[in-house]
């Protein structure tokens, strides 16, 4: 599994965190599952098993059914040292990762946060995530506040299983 650490730091680009609002090619078609919090439906939250010490991703979809856009500004998760918001894209043949300080959910809109794209970033794990578990984190949204996620281990789409973030 490819995992931050191998990553070399210079691939990250804290000061170039554009605005994560052109998410068109990202939006989803939600089944919204989830438990609406407010205007938001949070949904299909998961995580890949994953040894102490590693990293990991969590992906999740969110939908705004709400008339006013919300903001996801952090995610917090007692399971890693650091967790954080990470968008990956390909820069010539390499994938690599970088911050991003939001994400813009538009009123109406549906944001998937998915393998190779925006995902929420899990550094050096506290305890094994194993598959049938679940990882407990909280979302904090700039309308919507805190909210409470459970990640499902192992619980990615069929092809979602290939290592990355
Ligand atoms: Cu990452």
């Amino acid at each position: 599994m490819l995992s931050c650490a191998e990553m070399p730091l210079l691939q990250f680009f804290p000061r170039r965190c554009a605005l994560a609002l052109t998410l068109s090619a990202a939006v989803l078609v939600s089944s919204a599952r989830g438990a609406p919090i407010g205007a938001l439906v949070v949904d299909r939250a998961w995580t890949r098993p994953a040894p102490a010490g590693a990293n990991d991703a969590g992906y999740l979809t969110i939908t705004n059914r709400g008339r006013s856009a919300d903001v996801l500004l952090t995610v917090a998760t007692p399971v890693a040292k650091v967790a954080s918001i990470h968008e990956s894209r390909m820069v010539g043949a390499v994938m690599t990762m970088r911050p991003l300080r939001f994400v813009a959910i538009a009123a109406g809109a549906t944001v998937s946060l998915h393998p190779g794209g925006i995902h929420l970033m899990l550094e050096h794990l506290n305890r094994p995530l194993e598959a049938g578990a679940q990882v407990p984190a909280i979302l904090t949204f700039a309308r919507a506040g805190r909210v409470r996620i459970q990640l499902r281990i192992g619980a990615g789409p069929s092809g979602a299983t290939m290592p990355g973030m």
